[in-house]
């Protein structure tokens, strides 16, 4: 049997990734790669709808693939490219831009919040066709699963309304992708702000972990997160939120369960609790952190593995475009 084809992205939006990437997604795109075939692109021309410096996103865009890299992604594993480097992401996302609604679009959630935070101002048309161009990153692989957080759902469900409405209006093109969530796992939150997701765009880093952070910097932001009244170490996402997402994050770090640490930590305070986490965090971190600065020494290394990762992606993207070139009738060049 063949393998399933898996394809997921993340945007260079930042210098680091931070745990909710890791955790949400990153974490499980190091688990596909071992028996799919899996594809996954640093996402530049999304990071475009925020405003960057050209430096900086140069800068940031390397910075992200040492850190795929670093967490485990191996390129005789997967195809590992930088999305400008296949224009077919492009000229997909323009047909599949004329058959999506206006008032299909305007009902992302994500854009409804990014635009309402940054005002009329700084709300550009690429932010409202952000999700289509995402379907079309996805569409072009035809990818059978696409690992993301919870926040990804929506955008996920617009990618298989609008493959499938292709496949019906013109011919069946395209495979129409399932994603992928890890309930306990697809949200985690912010330590200042245990309601809220941990987000590369918080106003402040205090409650963001980041995968760059100093082992000073993270028992710093665990020892100071927020916790909830009582004193109690117990999961109750309702009752209890900060200490059910430390719990949640140590969980997911360690492979222990839930139940178990409840029980490791039975009688102990949350002073004691956190400062374990935060040592559980700093040991799988840490090396994350040592390897991507060992991998950003070696630009032309980096940008080697990027042109064979984009010369494979360019195979596949190629075909599927013009299948869908074919099916629109549009005529062949020669
Ligand atoms: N807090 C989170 N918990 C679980 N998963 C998360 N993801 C993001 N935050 C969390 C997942 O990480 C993947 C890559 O994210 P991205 O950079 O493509 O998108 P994003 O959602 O824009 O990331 P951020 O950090 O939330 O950035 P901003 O603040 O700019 O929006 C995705 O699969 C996402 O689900």
């Amino acid at each position: 049997m063949s393998k399933k084809r898996v394809l997921s992205g993340i945007q260079p939006t930042h210098d680091s990734f931070h745990l909710g990437n890791y955790l949400g997604a990153l974490k499980q795109w190091v688990e596909f790669q071992k028996d799919s075939d899996a594809f996954y692109c640093v996402v530049d021309l999304h990071a475009l709808t925020v405003e960057t410096d050209p430096k900086l996103l140069e800068k940031r865009t390397l910075l992200s693939v040492a850190q795929l890299l670093a967490i485990g992604l191996d390129p005789k594993q997967c195809t590992l490219f930088i999305q400008s480097h296949v224009p077919a992401h492009n000229q997909l996302a323009w047909v599949l831009e004329c058959i999506t609604g206006f008032g299909e679009a305007g009902r992302m959630t994500q854009f409804k919040d990014k635009s309402q935070k940054g005002g009329t101002d700084r709300t550009n048309v690429g932010l409202f066709t952000y999700p289509i161009l995402q379907a079309a990153d996805i569409l072009l692989y035809q990818a059978d699963f696409v690992p993301v957080g919870e926040d990804q759902r929506q955008h996920i469900e617009l990618t298989r309304d609008l493959g499938q409405r292709f496949n019906n209006k013109y011919h069946e093109v395209f495979t129409i992708p399932a994603p992928q969530i890890i309930k306990s796992l697809a949200k985690i939150n912010d330590l200042q702000d245990p309601n809220a997701k941990m987000s590369k765009s918080a106003s402040s880093m205090a409650g963001v972990i980041e995968l760059l952070d100093s082992s000073d910097a993270i028992i710093k932001k665990f020892k100071s997160s927020v916790t909830d009244a009582g004193k109690e170490i117990k999961f109750d996402e309702q009752g209890k939120p900060g200490i059910s997402n430390l719990l949640t994050i140590a969980s997911a770090l360690s492979g222990k369960t839930i139940k178990d640490l409840e029980n490791e930590y039975a009688g102990k305070g949350y002073g004691d609790f956190k400062v374990q986490v935060a040592e559980i965090a700093v040991e799988v971190i840490n090396p994350i952190r040592i390897r991507t600065q060992e991998l950003m020494a070696d630009k032309a290394a980096l940008l080697q593995l990027l042109k064979d990762g984009a010369d494979k992606a360019n195979q596949v993207a190629s075909k599927t475009l013009a299948d869908v070139y074919t099916a629109l009738g549009l005529i062949k060049n020669g």
